[in-house]
């Protein structure tokens, strides 16, 4: 069947995100996320002006054929925003091939080797008794693994930690990429980060014992030496993972943390392709992939990543903060299902204005996310609700050390 035509939705229900649309000659409609935090409009370029011209009369149902096209086909290839792109065309495409089949698209992965994919989500707290309660609170909720991220004293904000008590509630409230005119500014110091979180851990584990899954993401800010350090400081409370300890394009920086620590290391959330993980994996530097589908190159980008990994027995751990879209997050949920080296699943609810405008048929029970039973990746999207939220440009945070000196964020 040939595509009959692709357009690009642009929307800010909350926080922006970009989509692909491809509908097919019989009236199929397939969804791809295109969503890059901060930069979405270049994607949306890159597929409204590169790509849409090039999908029409191609077969919909050649799928890889597609992929190499667009990949080998643009010459200029990997980055994240090719890659996003080529990630929204295989998507959707994946969507309308589900569809056409009558089935959820994890049963043309293969079929599902576990009842759900188990998640994350995101305690944090500005001080500690603020993290224990956001912890109780997410264990309350139902989640069966929970990523600490705390305050530290002397800095004002920092990553990963909600602007407020981050507690039950239907949503956190966790937007790091805000609608201002330029990025705002945050303060880092690395050495006060080191001190500060074996306590935090300590105080976590002494409240909810040894048995809950405990991960950290340490956001790319320490050099090799500190990232040695804070693993091996964190072994007594047996983390389910640390992430991004290092900047990750240094893949021969994981070397020498690996040397030093037992703590379990994964990365890849800015990855975009299966070449950014050969060091990584060969040499047995990682024990997650971080990558998502939406980032990667889509289902068939990802699927070559999770098979590579699988080779060294490392496990998925797919990326999954709000900048991915419904969209993306339903097509993770269903490779989650149907790869044998599934890890776990981040895991961070939507708000309920993106919701309005990406109706999900995915479900969160007892600490596992399904993608439910809905032909294709079961996600539609209300045209009607997303021109309500018109784009409005959004940076990330910029970071800076006491002396003013640019860090990684
Ligand atoms: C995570 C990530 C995110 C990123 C965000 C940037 O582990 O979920 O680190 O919080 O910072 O996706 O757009
Ligand atoms: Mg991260």
């Amino acid at each position: 069947m040939k595509i009959h035509a692709a357009d690009v939705v642009v929307t800010s229900p909350g926080r922006n995100f970009v989509t692909l649309r491809i509908t097919t000659e019989d009236g199929l409609t397939g969804l791809g996320d295109a969503t890059l935090n901060g930069r979405e409009l270049a994607v949306a370029s890159y597929l409204g002006d590169h790509i849409v011209p090039l999908l029409t009369g191609r077969d919909a149902d050649a799928i890889e054929d597609t992929w190499q096209y667009l990949y080998r086909g643009g010459y200029w290839r990997r980055g994240p925003v090719t890659m996003a792109a080529i990630a929204a065309v295989d998507v959707a495409l994946w969507d309308i091939k589900a569809q056409r089949a009558g089935m959820p698209l994890y049963q043309l992965l293969g079929g599902a080797c576990r009842t759900g994919a188990l998640a994350y989500g995101h305690a944090s707290g500005r001080d500690i008794p603020e993290l224990l309660d956001s912890v109780r609170a997410h264990l309350e909720a139902g989640y069966r693994a929970i990523r600490v991220q705390s305050g530290v004293p002397g800095l004002d904000s920092v990553y990963g930690v909600a602007a407020s008590a981050n507690g039950a509630g239907e949503r956190y409230d966790y937007e790091p990429a805000r609608r201002t005119a330029r990025p705002t500014e945050e303060q880092w110091d690395t050495a006060a980060y080191l001190r500060h979180i074996p306590t935090v851990f300590e105080a976590v584990r002494a409240e909810f014992g040894p048995g809950l899954p405990l991960l950290h993401d340490g956001h790319h800010r320490m050099t090799p030496l500190q990232a040695a350090r804070l693993g091996k400081s964190l072994e007594p409370y047996d983390l389910f993972w640390l992430e991004d300890v290092t900047p990750a394009e240094d893949q021969a920086a994981l070397r020498l943390v690996r040397q030093h620590t037992t703590t379990p290391l994964a990365i890849g959330e800015v990855f975009n392709s299966v070449h950014d993980y050969t060091t990584l994996l060969g040499e047995r530097l990682i024990d997650y992939v971080r990558s998502s589908v939406t980032h990667a190159g889509g289902v068939t980008g990802m699927r070559r990543v999770l098979d590579l990994a699988a080779v060294y027995g490392v496990r998925s751990g797919m990326h999954g903060p709000t900048d991915i879209s419904p969209v993306g997050m339903a097509a993770a949920l269903h490779l989650d299902l149907a790869v044998h080296n599934f890890g776990i699943q981040e895991y961070m609810r939507h708000s309920p204005h993106t919701l309005e405008v990406f109706r999900t048929s995915y479900r969160f029970t007892d600490g596992l996310l399904h993608p439910g039973e809905e032909p294709g990746l079961g996600v539609t999207l209300d045209d009607e609700a997303a021109a309500r939220f018109p784009y409005a440009p959004a940076y990330l945070p910029v970071n800076r050390l006491a002396d003013g000196t640019v860090h990684d964020w």
